[in-house]
């Protein structure tokens, strides 16, 4: 089959080739209603199918304790700063820097002294986070 008729066809189906379909949207990401994860650790998601974006603030000293997920995670620092330590690696990360967690490896964050803002993405998306923020929706 060539690449327009598969088009096509995708588009009866209502579903791409490349997966399960969602509606396209535009987001002002402080308006999200934010979630919390743990004390100090809030985030606002925007997602799609097979990928998400967490917006997460981190207070000062604010811990994520270790953890590990079968989700794929990469994170960017827009601002402050962030002690990530991703299995025995333990680092100090400033606006700028990014880094790649693989599923199922165990990692830890605390916000630097001026707290953070990180921008991670996961793969697939969390769907146990994506609950909270329907039940903190529903409950407004
Ligand atoms: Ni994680």
């Amino acid at each position: 089959m060539d690449i327009h008729a598969q088009v096509e066809r995708a588009s009866i189906s209502g579903a791409s080739a490349a997966g399960p379909s969602f509606e396209p949207a535009f987001y002002t990401v402080d308006s999200i209603n934010a979630v919390t994860l743990v004390e100090g650790i809030s985030a606002r998601f925007v997602t799609g199918s097979r990928i998400m974006f967490s917006f997460v603030h981190l207070a000062p000293g604010a811990l994520m304790p270790d953890h590990h997920h079968p989700h794929e995670q990469l994170g960017y620092v827009v601002e402050g700063s962030l002690l990530l330590k991703i299995a025995e690696d333990e680092r100090n990360l400033q606006p700028g820097d990014a880094y790649a967690i693989p599923g199922g490896v165990m990692h830890r964050a605390t916000g630097g002294p001026e707290g953070c803002l990180v921008l991670d993405a996961f793969s697939p998306p969390r769907e146990e986070y994506l609950e909270r923020a329907r039940q903190a929706t529903k409950a407004e």
